[in-house]
């Protein structure tokens, strides 16, 4: 039999691997046409908020142009995405919705 106690290329792997899957940022953008109530109504309805929760990050988007408005796995976080994107266009609205990998 082969004796490879020796080869250190054999020997590196010291912790299990338990890598977790990553996390995206759900991102909501400033623009100067929705209206703030609109956007107020979106994270209420897609994002859990209560009035208040959901007024509080409006305002800091309209104020900062971004904000991030949630954290998911990479399905949920899409999927937000594009509820936010649909309703947004079905009432004509301008309002951008993306999604960042989280680091
Ligand atoms: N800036 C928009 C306005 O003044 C409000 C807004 C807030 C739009 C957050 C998009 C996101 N009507």
């Amino acid at each position: 039999q082969p004796d490879n106690d020796d080869d250190p290329s054999l020997l590196v792997q010291t912790r299990p691997k338990t890598k977790r899957p990553p996390l995206y940022k759900v991102l909501l953008l400033n623009d100067d046409y929705t209206p703030m109530e609109f956007v107020v109504h979106v994270l209420e309805r897609f994002f859990g908020m209560t009035h208040a929760e959901a007024f509080e990050i409006m305002l800091i988007v309209h104020k900062k142009g971004v904000a991030v408005v949630g954290v998911f796995s990479h399905e949920i976080a899409e999927t937000k995405v594009g509820q936010v994107m649909d309703f947004a266009r079905r009432h004509q609205h301008p309002l951008q919705c993306t999604m960042e990998r989280e680091e």
